[in-house]
Parts: structure tokens; sequence; C-alpha cells
């Protein structure tokens, strides 16, 4: 008995989606892990000077590199996405000095957030720590600027394939049956464009599948997403946004001149009821 996988109709879901100025709680930071919303936007999350020292760090820093891995962009820091876990440890230690450097002698924002999620879900009875292995432990963000010059500046995708996908030898498969939470600091945005587009499906095996991005979660075709709603979270720089990586999401195409893109992103999840792993 075969089963025809080739025309899977996506499934609408719809998130449940805050749009708001000021500061993060670890109340939403927990909703958004237990699934209770699916996108937080928060507005002037972090001060321009912040912003500015970050964003000069990444243009000049010596550990900018181009990525191979078929997503076109430059970063600093190490990515999971299609590396084993020896090579994504290996490169996440390397790499720790220059995304440290990204904050100059400034309070890294996102180092804060971790330190402050980490406290509450400690009360909790809830351990939150950085992914590790033999070689090594994960960095606490990465630094990524989008390339690709298509209708997409990283084209439609979700976070869970490459959680589920990672390997046996890393601790964040765990983490996919569960949600996938992607936190993004946004120091630097184009003069237009550049929105995170969050479309109203979260993917099934079977959905990748019919996609083939079973293992990559990357990229979801113009057609398959023809007929689910979006919604497009327009950015600044000093946002930050938080979401459901589960969700089919991308960033719309940016202005060429002027201002470059930039994001610092981690991923973050229940392991087990009593342990959040937070990686890149
Ligand atoms: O740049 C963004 O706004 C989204 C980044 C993202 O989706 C990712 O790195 O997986
Ligand atoms: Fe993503």
């Amino acid at each position: 008995m075969g089963t025809n996988l080739a025309h899977q109709t996506p499934v609408i879901s719809s998130p449940t989606i805050r749009e708001r100025t000021g500061s993060i709680s670890t109340a939403e930071i927990i909703s958004v892990l237990k699934g209770k919303i699916t996108a937080l936007h928060i507005k002037r999350a972090f001060s321009a000077e912040t912003a500015e020292e970050i964003t000069s760090n990444f243009v000049e820093s010596p550990g900018l590199k181009e990525r191979k891995d078929g997503v076109p962009g430059q970063y600093v820091g190490a990515s999971h996405y299609r590396n084993d876990s020896t090579t994504y440890f290996t490169q996440s230690e390397s790499a720790r000095p220059y995304v440290d450097s990204l904050f100059g002698s400034l309070v890294d924002p996102v180092r804060a957030l971790f330190d402050a999620l980490k406290r509450d879900l400690h009360k909790q009875g809830i351990e939150l720590r950085l992914a590790r292995s033999k070689q090594g432990q994960a960095n606490v963000c990465r630094a990524l600027s989008w390339t690709d010059g298509g209708t997409y500046a990283l084209e439609p995708h979700d976070d869970v394939a490459q959680v589920l996908h990672a390997g046996s030898d890393f601790e964040i498969p765990a983490v996919a049956s569960n949600i996938v939470a992607a936190l993004n600091f946004y120091p630097s945005m184009a003069e237009e464009g550049g929105n995170l587009r969050l479309w109203s499906h979260k993917p099934t095996v079977n959905d990748r599948r019919s996609e083939g991005v079973e293992t990559t979660g990357y990229p979801y075709s113009a057609t398959y997403l023809e007929d689910v709603p979006c919604h497009d979270f327009e950015l600044k720089a000093g946002d930050m946004g938080l979401i459901d990586g589960g969700f089919v999401h991308g960033v719309t195409k940016q202005s060429a001149n002027g201002n470059r893109r930039l994001v610092l992103n981690s991923f973050f999840g229940f392991a087990r009821p009593d342990l959040v792993l937070w990686w890149t």
C-alpha cells in the first residue's frame, strides 16, 4: 500500500501574536516555550547605542565568514544546521572570542535575557543551560546577515527539521518534540523590507517530506505556501522577536543600499520537563 505524499495541503494553524514596545518578561518567554504564544515582537527592546556597537563590530569582525551550507549569508559564530556534533561544538569554541567581541565593553542583551530566564526557571526546578558535548559548548548567540537576492533574503523554512535531524550525538533532538523557540535581536535593519514573515502553518514530517525538506526544513516553495495566510513583522533596529520556530517563517527581500540587516539568533526549548537547552 503506497501513500501519495506528493501533494500535501498545508494545514492552517492560527498563530497567537503579540506586538508591543517595552521589556520582555520571563513569563512571556515561558509562554512561547509552552506554546501559549506563537510570536512576540518587542519594539525598542535594546538601546540604539548597543545596536550600533554590535553592528560596527560585526562588520569589522576578523571572525566574519561567508556561509557555505546552501543558505546565503554572512555570519559570526557557529550554526548546528547541517553540521555534526563534533564540527558544531569545535566551531562554537573557536568562534566564542569573536561572538563575545561583538558586544565590546557593553552588556550583552542576549546573555542578559539568558541569565534572567535561567534564574526564573531555576525557581521552578528547571535547569537552563547551553547545549554541550565532549568538544565544548554552544555560544549564547550567532550573528547573521542574510544575502539571498531572490524573493526572500532568507527563504521560508522551519527551525524544527534541523533539530530533529541533528543526529544522536547531539542533545538537541529531544527538543524537537516540544517547542523550538527562536530568539532574534535586530541590531541593524535595511531601509526597506527585511520583514520577518510568519506563515500560519506548522509543518509535519509528512509535509516536509512532500516538500523535499525533511532533514533541513529549508526552503518551502512558493506553491506550497500559496494559500497559507501570513503575518509580517516590520522590524526596526533595536527590536527583538521570539517565535515558535516550528511555524514556517522567512525574511522578505530587502533594499540593497544603505544599512545591512543584522540579526543575533539563538534557539532554545525543553529537552525534558526539568531541562531547557540553548544553542545556535
Ligand atoms: O533573520 C531573521 O529574522 C530570522 C532568522 C531565522 O529564521 C533563522 O536564523 O532561522
Ligand atoms: Fe528560522
